[in-house]
């Protein structure tokens, strides 16, 4: 297994990032759009994220022996969603925040209207990647549908996380990670559902990368809280802190630091297990997943 630093993504995984951000950049330049708006977009998701949802995409992808060039339209659409997603969360209305990615946010930089559009803009470019050639009329359909759930889980966890509203039988533990799981997990889970079907994956093969997202797109966002609590602002591109000051229901705030770093340790051996099954070409995910687990920012 690759030795990983905490704050870098595995070495062998530059290369994958920079086919990222090449398609991610060249498929904003094939749309026909006012230069402001073309601008808007590029600065919501050219600026320098991690691009974890789509490596993980490629990578589930290549564990169930496909290529990165069958996972790229999956990989591009899951992250158009994200940068989204990011670009909606900072509006005032919303997080109110002025940084990400170390960087001014998009409504700080072109105003609220503009932040707005330019993130409605990427909800259709994201779901136009999975019309692709390189698909069958089923992969099409089955993509759309898993992005479209994860979409809207992701729409229910954030109206839990800040307006309320969960469903009042569970318990705080529960709830807490209800709003984990919709949130967060859920794309990061599709990104991994996607990365199977684009390779072609058997149901034996697809049910263990969809438990392997689970666990790890859980993994994930306790991983943040734990972030937002001790990181500093320069190292993490984002405010840190807030969960705290905004009375947010978080992993840490609810169990204490210890369990919840317990927890991603538990997630991270769950999430390898369920890569078990795969003859090989996992190499790679299985670290990646460590990574994840690993990481400060
Ligand atoms: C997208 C339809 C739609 C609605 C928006 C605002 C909203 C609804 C959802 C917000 C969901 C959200 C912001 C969840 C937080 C997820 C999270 C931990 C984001 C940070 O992800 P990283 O660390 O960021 O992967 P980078 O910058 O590396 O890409």
């Amino acid at each position: 297994m690759t030795h990983l630093s905490s704050s870098d993504p595995p070495k062998e995984l530059r290369e994958v990032v920079k086919n990222i951000e090449f398609e991610l950049e060249s498929r904003l330049d094939t749309l026909a759009l006012p230069e402001n708006l073309l601008e808007a977009a590029k600065y919501a998701v050219m600026n320098g994220g991690k691009r974890v949802r789509p490596a993980l995409s490629i990578l589930c992808c290549e564990a169930v022996g496909g290529t990165i060039e069958q996972a790229m339209p999956a990989a591009v659409a899951v992250e158009f969603i994200h940068c989204f997603s990011l670009v909606h969360d900072d509006l005032p209305a919303i997080d109110n925040d002025d940084l990400r990615r170390g960087q001014p946010t998009l409504h700080i930089k072109s105003g609220e209207a503009m932040a707005v559009l330019a993130g409605d803009l990427l909800l259709p470019v994201a779901f136009s990647q999975l019309i692709s050639e390189t698909f069958t009329i089923k992969q099409q359909a089955t993509l759309t549908k898993l992005l479209a759930s994860a979409t809207s889980d992701m729409v229910i966890g954030q109206v839990y996380d800040t307006l309320g509203g969960l469903p009042k039988h569970l318990n705080p533990q529960e709830q807490l990670e209800e709003i984990h799981r919709n949130k967060t997990g859920a794309l990061i889970q599709c990104a991994c559902e996607m990365g199977a079907i684009c390779g072609g994956a058997t149901e034996e093969q697809f049910n263990a990368i969809s438990t392997f997202g689970r666990a790890n797109g859980l993994l994930f966002q306790i991983v943040d809280d734990l972030i937002d609590l001790h990181g500093s602002t320069e190292h993490v591109g984002k405010a840190t802190g807030k969960d705290e000051v905004a009375g947010k229901t978080t992993y840490p705030g609810t169990i204490g630091v210890e369990e919840s770093k317990r927890a991603v340790q538990e997630l991270q051996k769950q999430a390898e297990s369920a890569l078990s099954t795969l003859k090989s070409g996992a190499e790679t995910l299985v670290s990646f997943n460590l990574w994840m687990a690993q990481r400060t920012r």
